[in-house]
């Protein structure tokens, strides 16, 4: 966004999807119905939806058409060719193995490299990522700089590796029981944090000295590539085309889910340079997602991806795609809400520990804040604090993670500026009304990736509020 200049989506509306406005006291009814979650809740009762930016982005015209073509042959498919040329040019790697989303990638790249009683250090954790690797017998090792368990520090790449934590862990270990570097670009659960480009080409430096193969979890990658070019001296005059290609020159691979970047609803890949890496992720691609030619994904699902690659990387798009997600920071921080700071790429992440100072985490604040926020206002969020994180593998204890995140997530070209007003007034009101939210206790947890299907219950009544719609 130009310093104090008004901006607007650089679209048209061509087609619009009516959505519902409930009343309060359905929505006070949905919240205890789907057991305090709101990944439990119908998407008939929500009015803005913001759990997520994953598979939930509106496509162009262009892609739509693209939909059209789709080539539905079992193998050899015209549209993986348009998607394989299109990751090899935008992501500059060699080798492309198609997946029906990222974890379809997550899991074969944990299969093929890490033996059990390997370390994987990454730049904290990811739900899905960690568990690939904990399944195939790894240790997942943080190497995050401390800031971005802050989430009041100030700081322009808090996504950014401590190297000298990779450096310990590789004295530690030793560099022969470490597979890969796990590095997200930008880092979700610590706020859509980016990681800046003097960290990477560092990073992969001293992984070439101890010959560590650098995996980057690419999944918001352009977003990461913008804040560059916003934030690091030397990028400011460079199209995010253009530094993207240099990010992944310090790379030798990347998963990739394409339900955020690449602006459609399915499908991911697992990219690479290593001919025999390639060679083992088609062995194993087979039986998992399909064949090397669709890896899970219909052909029309191919062409749609392969023009959001193009559609992504468009200087005016993702200008405008960060410039909301800030609007809507910027409009909280002003009401004096807690957020992490600074306000990161595909979400506003609330703090809850802050929000709910009332609250213990073992009594899962943030799941309450979100829990609040719907039957305030219909606006679904998620939780990423303490449920998230699950339990240790080994001890079976909570890990409890500094950050204690509700996510407020922007989905790419589908709300307006209006709804970001709306949503602000929501969270002000249940602001107001914070006190009156208690804590919540367990009533089903799943042993894995529990977030999603977990359910709640007061530990102690909530008095209802009026809501903001
Ligand atoms: N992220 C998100 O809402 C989907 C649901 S939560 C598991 O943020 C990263 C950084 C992600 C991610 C998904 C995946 C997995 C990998 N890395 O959902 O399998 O944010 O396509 O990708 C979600 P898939």
């Amino acid at each position: 966004m130009g310093k104090d200049r008004i901006f607007a989506e650089p679209f048209r509306i061509k087609v619009v999807e009516p959505i519902k406005m409930s009343t309060q006291q359905e929505r006070w009814g949905n919240m205890k119905d789907a057991g305090y979650n709101t990944f439990l809740l119908k998407s008939k009762d929500v009015y803005i939806d913001l759990l997520t930016d994953s598979g939930t982005s509106a496509m162009s015209d262009n892609q739509w058409s693209g939909i059209m073509i789709g080539d539905e042959a079992y193998a050899g498919s015209e549209n993986w060719f348009a998607l394989e040329d299109a990751v090899r040019d935008i992501y500059g790697f060699k080798y492309i193995t198609p997946t029906h989303q990222g974890r379809g990638a997550e899991n074969i790249l944990s299969t093929i490299m890490i033996n059990p009683g390997d370390y994987v250090p990454g730049n904290m954790y990811f739900t899905t990522t960690r568990f690939h690797q904990e399944k195939n017998g790894a240790t997942f090792v943080d190497i995050i700089i401390d800031q971005a368990h802050n989430s009041e520090a100030e700081d322009p790449f808090k996504g950014n590796v401590d190297l000298q934590k990779l450096r310990d862990l590789i004295d530690r270990v030793g560099a022969e029981k470490i597979p890969y570097v796990s590095l997200a670009v930008t880092v979700n659960m610590a706020g859509g944090q980016p990681v800046s480009m003097k960290n990477m080409r560092e990073v992969k430096e001293l992984c070439t000295q101890h010959k560590i193969p650098v995996m980057y979890d690419a999944t918001r990658c352009v977003e990461n590539a913008y804040f560059i070019q916003q934030r690091e001296a030397g990028y400011a005059a460079k199209s995010v085309r253009e530094i993207l290609k240099e990010m992944f020159s310090y790379a030798d691979g990347c998963t990739m889910s394409g339900k955020k970047d690449c602006l459609v609803n399915i499908g991911g890949f697992l990219a690479m340079n290593s001919e025999e890496l390639y060679q083992k992720a088609t062995e194993l691609v087979v039986v998992y997602e399909g064949m090397p030619s669709y890896g899970g994904m219909a052909g029309r699902d191919m062409e749609a991806m392969a023009r959001g690659i193009y559609e992504m990387v468009d200087d005016a798009y993702i200008k405008y795609r960060i410039s909301q997600v800030q609007y809507l920071g910027q409009k909280l921080i002003e009401a004096g809400i807690p957020i992490v700071r600074p306000v990161g790429g595909h979400a506003v992440f609330l703090d809850a520990r802050r929000f709910l100072e009332h609250i213990p985490q073992e009594q899962f604040p943030a799941q309450a804040l979100a829990a609040a926020i719907y039957a305030d206002g219909g606006v679904r969020t998620m939780e990423r604090g303490i449920v998230s994180a699950g339990r240790d593998k080994n001890t079976g204890e909570n890990h409890q993670p500094k950050l204690e995140l509700v996510r407020v997530t922007i989905p790419r070209r589908v709300y307006t500026l209006s709804h970001m007003d709306v949503v602000a007034e929501c969270i002000k009101n249940v602001y107001t009304n914070r006190q009156k939210i208690k804590g919540l206790k367990f009533v089903y947890e799943a042993p894995q990736l529990r977030f999603f299907t977990a359910r709640f219950k007061p530990i102690v009544p909530w008095e209802e509020w009026e809501g903001t719609v």
